[in-house]
C-alpha cells in the first residue's frame, strides 16, 4: 500500500533481528510484524495499518464507499486473515521435514477446503471491489503465491479454481503489485531452501 499510495518509508528488520527480541517486544508490544511507525505513533497488524494508510493517503483509492461493498470487502480480508492465512501458517513447520508429509497433505487439503469457501465467496473483475484495487486485494497478493511455493516444496498441490487463478493472474499482471510479490516469493524461497539444506 505504501508502494501503491506513493509514500516514502524506510523498511527495517526487527532490532535484534527477529520478532521474538526483547528489543523488538519493547517496541511493539504485540510482538507481530509487519508494524509501522507512523506519526510518532507505533501500530501494527497488516489490516489496521492498511485501514489506517487509506485514511492518511486517500489517493488512489482503495476502499469503496457504499457501507455494504465496503463491509464486504472487510469481511474477504478477515477471511484471509482469520482462515487462509492462518491455514497457510500451519504448513511452515513442516517445511524440511520429509517423513511427516502426510500430516502436511492433510493441512494443504484443509488449506485447499479454504480455497474452496474462497472461491464461492468472491467474484473478483478483475480485482475484489472492481477495475481497481483494494484493501483486500494486498491481503491476499503475496498469500496466494506463497501458499503455492510452500506446497510445491513438499510436492503437495494447491488446487486454484478458475476464478481465483484469474483474479491471482491479474494481482501479477499489475506493476507495484507483481514486485511486492516476486520480492516475497524471492525471500520465501531462500527461507524454504535454508530449511532443505541448513548450513
Ligand atoms: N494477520 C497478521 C499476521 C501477522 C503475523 O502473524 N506475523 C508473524 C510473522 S510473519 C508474526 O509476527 N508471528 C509472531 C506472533 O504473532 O507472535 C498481520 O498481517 O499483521
Amino acid at each position: 500500500m505504501l508502494e501503491l499510495k506513493s509514500v516514502d518509508y524506510i523498511e527495517e528488520r526487527p532490532p535484534g533481528g527477529t520478532y521474538r527480541s526483547e528489543d523488538y517486544r519493547r517496541l511493539v508490544p504485540a510482538g507481530s510484524v509487519p508494524a509501522i511507525k507512523i506519526n510518532g505513533a507505533i501500530l501494527h497488524d497488516s489490516d489496521a495499518i492498511a485501514e489506517l494508510l487509506e485514511d492518511l493517503f486517500p489517493e488512489p483509492k482503495m476502499r469503496p464507499d457504499d457501507p455494504l461493498e465496503r463491509a464486504f470487502l472487510k469481511s474477504v480480508t478477515r477471511f484471509h486473515d482469520t482462515r487462509l492465512e492462518p491455514a497457510v501458517r500451519t504448513l511452515f513447520p513442516f517445511v524440511g521435514n520429509a517423513e511427516k508429509k502426510q500430516s502436511a497433505a492433510l493441512l494443504v487439503d484443509a488449506m485447499n477446503r479454504h480455497l474452496e469457501r474462497l472461491d464461492c465467496l468472491i467474484d473478483p473483475n478483475p480485482y475484489l471491489g472492481g477495475e481497481t484495487l483494494s484493501l483486500a486485494d494486498c491481503a491476499y497478493a503475496t498469500t496466494l503465491f506463497m501458499m503455492e511455493d510452500i506446497a510445491s516444496c513438499m510436492h503437495l498441490e494447491v488446487m486454484f479454481s478458475k476464478k481465483i487463478n484469474h483474479w491471482r493472474n491479474a494481482l501479477h499482471h499489475t506493476d507495484v503489485v507483481r514486485e511486492i510479490i516476486d520480492q516475497n516469493r524471492i525471500a520465501i524461497g531462500d527461507w524454504v531452501n535454508s530449511r532443505l539444506s541448513p548450513a
